[in-house]
């Protein structure tokens, strides 16, 4: 009990492409929070050809959820190794069952819920380009890379994401308003919930902050 145990357990949580990567890397910045993205951590997964990566393609590309127990394991992995750290986990929970059990083995204590329209959302989609590596995200127009079609840090080429077309990010904004509501009634019953409405990552992250610098008093 010597060591001073870990205070911040957060959640992102928001539709796709609502701007959890932008701002979980703003937080981690700002408040030097380790941030574990599911879905990045599955992208390396499939770029690096591991059993698991070749295991979730087939639902990550086409923007169908990995199943739960999937998941929950690697999930798990990815925290005992920032157990000692701040955390804020990105992509994580989907569903009631993960938050349930994220809940239950890692006591979440603050969720910041960006609630961005879905039209602002499908035209970012074209927009956005990634370093798949590194998980470094650019939208033109917002935060275009130095040169085009590079990766500011490595100069390596960016590419799309599979599951970055338009048919496939309208799924993914169904599927994911249906599985979100009964996550969003669970934390706000816990009392952890915060909400955050706006077109704009630069709008939200004001209130974001503030949020968080109380939390973090
Ligand atoms: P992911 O990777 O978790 P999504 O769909 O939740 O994917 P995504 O697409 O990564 O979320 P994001 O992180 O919310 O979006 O947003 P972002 O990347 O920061 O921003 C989106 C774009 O908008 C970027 O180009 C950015 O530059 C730009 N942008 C940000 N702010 C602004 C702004 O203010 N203005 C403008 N103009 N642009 C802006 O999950 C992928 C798949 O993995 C599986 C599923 O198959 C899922 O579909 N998966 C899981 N399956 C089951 N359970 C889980 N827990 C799973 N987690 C992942
Ligand atoms: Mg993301």
């Amino acid at each position: 009990w010597c060591s001073k145990a870990a205070a911040f357990r957060g959640v992102i949580l928001g539709a796709p492409a609502s701007g959890k990567g932008t701002m979980s890397a703003r937080i981690v910045e700002h408040f030097k929070v380790a941030h574990v993205s599911s879905g990045d951590k599955l992208r390396l997964h499939m770029n690096s050809g591991t059993e698991l990566g070749k295991a979730v393609s087939k639902y990550v590309c086409t923007g169908k959820f990995v199943p739960d127990d999937v998941m929950i394991s690697m999930i798990n992995k990815e925290l005992e190794l920032v157990a000692d750290r701040n955390w804020l986990l990105d992509g994580f929970p989907r569903t009631l069952t993960q938050a349930e059990m994220l809940q239950k083995e890692h006591l979440v204590n603050i969720v910041l819920y960006l609630n961005v329209p879905n039209e602002v959302i499908l035209d970012r989609v074209k927009n956005r380009w990634v370093h798949m590596p590194s998980g470094r995200v650019y939208n033109v127009g917002f935060n275009n890379p130095k040169v085009p079609g590079k990766d500011d840090v490595t100069g390596e080429p960016l590419s799309k994401r599979d599951d970055d077309k338009v048919e496939i990010v309208q799924e993914r904004l169904e599927r994911y308003s249906k599985a979100t509501e009964p996550i969003l009634a669970f934390y706000s019953k816990l009392g952890i919930l915060h909400s955050f409405k706006g077109n704009t990552t630069d709008e939200l992250w004001p209130h974001v902050k503030e949020t968080m610098e109380k939390f973090m008093q």
